[in-house]
């Protein structure tokens, strides 16, 4: 497809040979789900239970409905859907068209959204009426006007003005296009590192290739019952296994809008919920909450947390309150994810982020010239395999710097490995802030920033924080004068950037620290600001 890299032959015939890719597609594979499981529960959403079988059906209909409207193969459009059944239908009636869904986050706002929209040529964009006291209506009709592709705006509520996706629910027959297994089946957002996020995108074989392996580490079965706190359309909660693992094994997915304790531990009790995907601030507040509750546990075997560094200590709290297994996930949108296993020592379990999950997955850790430093040492990780990318979608000169010339796709994060093979991860090169498992471009925010007319230059680096692990925070040297938070505030909000982007902190400053090649060396901004945090950070 236009804009992607296509897989090497050798390698590809390689993974087919492995087993590793099978040949299946989403599409097919919701079917042979629904003609395996039939009535059985495939999602729980508050008091709506839908079955494998009516999912399907669903998925067809709207699948129909699609079509009618004019989706095509390799079509784009940019779907921004909270934990709700329609996520599933929406995105299954898109793969069975061979239409890539590009998946936004629910936090997302007209800059993100709009960008989406440009760069992938979406034909459509579906979204909800509101979200979490946001209303989406306003933001897409003006992203529709400045548009010259976006056909259909299509919302998941009430509108005169706009489609709505329940009219599109039909029973006619449609014509199903031949989609194939190394097609690419949607785009997923990177964290993004510099300026903003890249498209990532991924084949049916690849990824389910991927739900499989998670899978079996988690022990995923038709038993199984997946709750989902986090934001679905993020890679973590959709495949490591996910939601999209829990359809593959037949297990039952129960869909929660927010994570407190207020909602989930009811949840987890009522629904006998199994396994459950936690970013580290969560299971801060899990474990805090803990002490005030007396909801019944039993059925949670698993609580895996990742998306950003988890503090040892707590992770060794967090197993004993639960009394069931944790498991760290250290992955990554564009591919490679690692867990450790449930019977691992629970040394392994607390201090390191586990190992890559399939053994065709090939990892190095490098200096900065590319040389594999000593086992135990510190370097950039750098990894190929069955289900990493070998190049974002439309980023050619990116892709040069983002993967070597033999196709390993170019972390930018700092980890070592025990002799086991685990890895610990220690820090990063790229350029981005792990805001609680929210990555924020430090370069997309800087272009974002430097356009306000009294920024003469801005520079954005990490703070340490004790709930969220990092923070961001805005150096700005100003023409004159003071720019406040609040009004650095107003000004994002205006230019409509998702929440969790604006910086936490400004700080003022009349020159940037530099590095001896002349450039602002975020090293020593990042030091500033921690020295100035202490007592609480040394
Ligand atoms: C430290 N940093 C981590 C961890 C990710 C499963 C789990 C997570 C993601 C994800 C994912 C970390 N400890 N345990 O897609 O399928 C940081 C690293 C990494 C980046 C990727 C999945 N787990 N990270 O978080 O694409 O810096 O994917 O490169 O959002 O998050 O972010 P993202």
């Amino acid at each position: 497809m236009e804009g992607c890299q296509p897989w090497p032959d050798e390698i590809a015939a390689f993974y087919r040979e492995k087993d590793c890719w099978r040949g299946e597609t989403f599409g097919q594979m919701l079917r042979v789900r629904a003609e395996k499981h039939g009535n059985k529960i495939a999602i729980t959403d508050g008091g709506k239970q839908v079955s494998y079988e009516t999912l399907d059906k669903r998925v067809d209909q709207l699948a129909s409905g699609f079509q009618k409207l004019g989706f095509k193969k390799e079509d784009r459009v940019v779907i921004q859907i909270p934990n709700t059944v329609e996520f599933f239908e929406v995105c299954f009636a898109l793969f069975r068209l061979g239409v890539l869904p590009v998946f936004a986050l629910p936090s997302h706002r007209y800059s993100e959204i709009q960008y989406f929209c440009e760069l992938t040529e979406a034909k459509a964009y579906i979204m909800p009426e509101n979200f979490s006291g946001y209303h989406y209506h306003e933001m897409a009709k003006t992203i529709q006007r400045e548009s010259s592709t976006l056909e259909h705006i299509i919302t998941l509520g009430a509108s005169e003005e706009l489609e709505q996706l329940a009219d599109l629910y039909l029973e006619e027959e449609y014509i199903q296009p031949n989609v194939y297994s190394n097609d690419i089946a949607f785009l997923q957002l990177s964290g993004g590192s510099t300026g903003l996020s890249k498209l990532i995108p991924r084949t049916h074989d690849e990824y389910i290739y991927s739900l499989r392996k998670s899978n079996e580490i988690c022990r995923m079965d038709e038993n199984s019952v997946y709750l989902a706190v986090l934001a679905i359309a993020h890679n973590y909660p959709l495949s490591s296994p996910g939601v999209l693992g829990s359809l593959y094994a037949g297990a039952r997915i129960v869909l929660a809008t927010r994570s407190s304790p207020d909602e989930a531990f009811p949840i987890i009790e009522k629904e006998k919920v199994t396994i459950v995907a936690l970013v580290p601030p969560i299971a801060i507040i899990w474990l805090e909450a803990l002490k005030t509750r007396s909801n019944d546990f039993t059925s949670l075997e698993i609580i895996q947390v990742g998306g950003a560094h988890f503090n040892a200590e707590i992770a060794k709290r967090m197993q004993q309150a639960f009394g069931c297994k944790l498991q760290q996930v250290y992955g990554m949108a564009e591919g490679l994810v690692n867990y450790t296993r449930l019977d691992d020592p629970e040394e392994t379990i607390i201090n390191t982020q586990g190992r890559p999950m399939s053994p065709y997955d090939e990892i190095r850790v490098v200096d900065e010239e590319d040389r594999e430093v000593e086992l135990g040492e510190v370097g950039e990780l750098l990894t190929r395999g069955p289900y990493t990318i070998r190049g974002y979608y439309k980023a050619e000169q990116h892709n040069a710097k983002a993967f070597t010339l033999n196709g390993f796709y170019r972390t930018g994060d700092l980890v070592s490995l025990d002799e086991a093979g685990n890895i610990v991860v220690e820090g990063r090169i790229k350029d981005q802030i792990n805001r609680g498992g929210e990555k924020i471009a430090a370069e997309e925010m800087e272009d974002h920033i430097a356009s306000h007319p009294n920024v003469f230059d801005v520079a954005v680096v990490s703070m340490p924080d004790q709930f969220l692990g990092e923070r961001s925070c805005a150096f700005v040297i100003p023409y004159e004068g003071m720019i406040t938070k609040v009004e650095m505030k107003d000004f994002l909000i205006k230019r409509g950037i998702a929440d969790f982007k604006i910086p936490d902190r400004v700080e003022i400053v009349d020159t940037f620290p530099q590095t001896s090649f002349g450039k602002v060396s975020k090293k020593a901004l990042r030091e500033m600001i921690t020295k100035k945090l202490s007592p609480t950070y040394k």
